[in-house]
């Protein structure tokens, strides 16, 4: 896909509100000319310099806003078009009239991600690149911020290249082989098969990040279940270390759910504590469950937090269910161990689900929150320390590679099948357009769209 634009792009690229200095981006032919038509200053002769002057209307001759420009020439911006900044006071009238003048010059108001986008049909980055901005930009922890920045700085692109070069020489040995059968010599099958394992050894180490990269991207969802009053709130705020759920000694404090987030490690844990989960007025399987079912569905990890001075009910026999079938990484929180009474005794005599722990509490009295924590620390996030943040992809990225991966199996078999290398070929082929798919050198208009409409204006 060749760039061919002819149409020069403006937007705000700063977010909205009011803000000490607001930016607007220009891309495109006009770009300078437009800025000169507007500025009152000293000639503008040198590119990547800030010059102070006035930005004014030519025709009513009034004055919008003291400013500073700078301008990129073609070749050498980020979208490798000729490019201008003109840094205004961060006022959303201020910023909208500068635009509103700029587009006025003959501009257009760019669409979500276009600046980005050009960068990528100029060929100044490649997809991975481009998605890394937006991973970039929207990074809510420090891992998933230095993912992001992995990628921005090529790391992903470079395995990825590495590995698509090799197939590509490949591919051009059997086509030469089919082509010149005389000429050239045949292709050594063992070589083959060590090529299409080493990639296959890639696309797994890739694959097997997959969790943790959305972990790193997304956070790590945190369900907190259980009856009311059995000290859910409590437990939030004691994690939290402040006081962000109201606690009360009625049932019933905590209405639909709060949630709150907490970085460990590095990584964002976004806690959700529910309402308590109740048998009122025969409502409870029909709402109840219906209410917590989704939220159960999206968690990766669950909190069900039991009062140890009460026995296990009927209610509890649901949420038992409920996790039952969601089959969810699930910590059973025996809570309020600072008092004596104990009516729950063995927990797991009732509780038969697959992935279970049972860490007994005080969520009232600090007790065994330190211990949850480290818990949390090392199933979900020390497990995979050693993983490399070079391969951490995005959704994307990890269906191009499931597909891959497919693929290459496919191909592996036809290989020891004894298939026609011209079979061979197109199964050859198929894994490098994927690769090509990840990394931009192979793509649609179709998926380009979907991938730059995940950023914002200006961007
Ligand atoms: N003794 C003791 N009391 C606790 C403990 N944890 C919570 N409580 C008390 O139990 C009562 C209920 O606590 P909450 O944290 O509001 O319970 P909840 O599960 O959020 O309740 P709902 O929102 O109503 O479902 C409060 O009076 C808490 O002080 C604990 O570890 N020990
Ligand atoms: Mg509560």
């Amino acid at each position: 896909m060749k760039a061919n634009f002819s149409d020069t792009i403006a937007a705000i690229a700063t977010p909205p509100g009011i803000g000490g200095v607001g930016i607007i981006r220009l891309s495109g032919k006009k770009s300078f000319p437009v800025l000169t038509n507007i500025f009152q200053g000293p000639d503008l002769i040198t590119p990547r310099y800030l010059y102070h002057g006035h930005i004014v209307n030519s025709k009513t001759k009034n004055v919008l806003d003291e400013v500073c420009v700078v301008f990129f020439t073609k070749g050498h911006s980020f979208t490798g078009e000729e490019v201008v900044e003109i840094h205004c006071h961060g006022g959303y009238l201020i910023l909208k009239s500068v635009l509103n003048l700029v587009l006025a010059q003959g501009c257009r108001l760019a669409g979500k991600g276009e600046f980005t986008k050009r960068a990528f049909l100029n060929g100044k980055i490649d997809l991975t690149k481009a998605e890394s901005i937006i991973d970039l930009i929207h990074a809510k922890s420090e891992k998933a911020h230095l993912v992001a920045l992995n990628h921005l700085q090529g790391k992903l692109f470079q395995h990825i290249s590495k590995v698509r070069r090799q197939l590509i020489v490949l591919l051009e040995q059997i086509e030469a082989s089919i082509d010149f059968p005389d000429e050239v010599v045949a292709l050594d099958h063992v070589f083959f098969l060590k090529v299409i394992e080493d990639t296959q050894s890639f696309v797994h180490q890739v694959l097997k990040n997959k969790d943790y990269g959305a972990y790193v991207s997304d956070g790590i969802k945190t369900l907190i279940l259980g009856k009311p009053n059995t000290g859910k709130s409590s437990l939030l705020n004691m994690i939290l270390g402040e006081n962000r759920a109201i606690v009360s000694a009625l049932p019933g404090t905590t209405r639909d759910f709060i949630n709150a987030q907490l970085e460990l490690d590095g990584i964002l844990f976004e806690f959700f504590d529910t309402a308590g989960y109740r048998k009122a007025h025969n409502i409870v399987e029909q709402t109840g469950i219906k209410y917590l079912a989704p939220l159960i569905r999206k968690a990766d990890i669950v909190l069900w937090v039991l009062d140890q001075t009460r026995a296990f009910t009927a209610e509890d026999q649901h949420l038992h269910k409920a996790l039952k079938a969601a089959n969810k990484k699930t910590y059973l929180l025996i809570n309020k161990t600072d008092l004596k009474t104990n009516k729950l005794k063995d927990p797991l005599q009732y509780v038969t689900l697959p992935d279970v722990d049972v860490l007994p509490i005080s969520a009232k009295y600090n007790q065994g929150i330190d211990q949850l924590k480290a818990k949390l620390l090392n199933d979900f996030v020390k497990k995979y320390a050693y993983q490399d943040l070079d391969l951490i992809c995005n959704v994307r990225q990890i269906a191009c590679f499931q597909k891959i991966e497919k693929q290459l199996r496919s191909l592996k078999k036809h290989l020891n099948q004894g298939f026609e290398d011209d079979v061979l070929a197109i199964d050859l082929k198929n894994v490098i357009l994927n690769l090509g798919e990840i990394t931009g050198e192979e793509i649609t208009e179709e998926v380009l769209d979907g991938i730059f409409s995940r950023f914002c204006v200006g961007k």
